[in-house]
């Protein structure tokens, strides 16, 4: 999947709540995926605050946790899933993509999606906004999750 296209999003997060859950494997990459998203939750006015799981497995549950809390508006889940040499990959994988696909339907509350899937840790390096790196996934996935957060509190009446 190629990343060329992605928007650039200059909606208003004032007033929004975002927690960012962060997995921990692959910390290089994970610490530019936080800064992004930081980075993007401030250019954008939102307030944010970081809580870290283990692996991106445990990334659903806590999602589905602070998704829960109505005074959170969106969730940002960052991680770095990468190929080895058995079908780890492909499980782990699915469960988390799966897990917080459903999270968002089931709680109604937006979930950036940030999770690196790559065959091996440069095609990570690539995309974790880091000085060299072609594209910021973290600052995508908390984009996304305030741009959605702000239009569904605009449906819902509340700005
Ligand atoms: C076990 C595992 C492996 C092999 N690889 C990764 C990875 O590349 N990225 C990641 O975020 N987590 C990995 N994990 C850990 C699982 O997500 C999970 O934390 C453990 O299976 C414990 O439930």
């Amino acid at each position: 999947m190629s990343g060329a296209g992605s928007p650039e999003v200059t909606v208003d997060g004032t007033g929004l709540s975002v927690v960012i859950l962060a997995a921990s494997w692959h910390t290089v990459v994970m610490d530019g995926l936080i800064a992004g998203a930081r980075r993007e939750c401030d250019r954008l006015g939102a307030a944010h605050r970081l809580v870290r799981v283990p692996g991106s497995f445990e990334l659903p549950v806590a999602a589905q946790e602070f998704a829960d809390d109505p005074a959170v508006d969106a969730v940002v889940c960052l991680g770095v899933i990468i190929r080895g040499g058995t079908p780890h990959f492909e499980f782990v994988a699915s469960a988390t993509t799966d897990g917080l696909t459903r999270v968002a339907l089931d709680t109604r509350t937006p979930v950036g999606f940030g999770i690196l899937t790559t065959d091996n840790e440069q095609q990570a390096l690539d995309r974790a906004g880091l000085e060299g790196s072609v594209e910021d996934k973290g600052a995508e996935a908390a984009a996304a999750a305030i741009a959605t957060a702000r239009l569904l509190a605009t449906s819902r009446g509340r700005g």
